[in-house]
């Protein structure tokens, strides 16, 4: 079989974002195929359900990040095989996701809507979130979300984390994380100097 080619946008953050990572940690061959967001309007048109990522595999084409993050992980390493881990594991996985969908769905919106919008995540969903993840860290021992290790949760954390950080998103204080949830934001950064993070990331500067 050939090797999997994962289609996304031509960043580094987002739904395709720890797929790649967990593919690059992992050493799995993958073909990283990226495109620039003007031209998704037209790659939609190809994917299944109009929305990236997809994953190519043998004959298949698949959606759904988290399934994807999840094959991903296990050819990588990055997932649990106990399973009580790995439903550990998945819940964060989806917690995540909801985060990912809320703030998604404030995409487009303008002035005061967006204003209004953004402030409630930043003030309630958000930081309810955050807390709910910080707990969840606690309890699993305080560095890892599942297995005691680095797993794909960890990897889609530190994504999401440093996009809620980034300053980009309009009405979403960076220090969100950090006021929210401050054990979250220190997760934050062990995990984003994780050596194989820092060497990844190194690589693609500049790009
Ligand atoms: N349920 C899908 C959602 C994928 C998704 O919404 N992707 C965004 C880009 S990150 C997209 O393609 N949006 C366009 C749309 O939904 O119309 C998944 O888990 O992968």
């Amino acid at each position: 079989m050939s090797i999997p080619k994962l289609s996304y946008f031509d960043f580094s953050g987002g739904r395709g974002e720890p797929i790649r990572l967990a593919f690059h940690l992992g050493g799995v061959a993958f073909e990283d195929d990226r495109f620039a967001p003007a031209a998704f309007a037209e790659i939609r048109k190809t994917t299944p359900l109009n929305q990236v990522p997809v994953l190519h595999v043998g004959d298949s084409v698949v959606t759904q990040n988290n399934a994807i993050l999840v094959y991903a992980g296990k050819l990588a390493g990055l997932y649990p095989q106990d399973s009580l881990q790995a439903l550990f594991c998945d819940e964060v996985l989806n917690g995540l996701e909801d985060i990912n969908v809320k703030i998604g769905a404030t995409f487009g919106l303008k002035g005061d809507e967006l204003r209004q919008a953004r402030a409630n995540l930043a003030t309630e969903v958000l930081p309810r979130y955050l807390r709910w993840l910080a707990g969840r860290l606690e309890s699993r021992g305080g560095a890892y979300f599942a297995d005691q290790r680095l797993t794909i949760a960890d990897l889609k954390a530190l994504v999401i984390l440093r996009w809620i950080s980034s300053g980009k998103l309009d009405h979403i204080p960076a220090d969100l994380v950090a006021t929210a949830a401050p054990s979250l934001a220190a997760y934050m950064d062990r995990i984003g100097a994780t050596p194989g993070i820092v060497q990844y990331y190194a690589a693609r500067a500049g790009k």
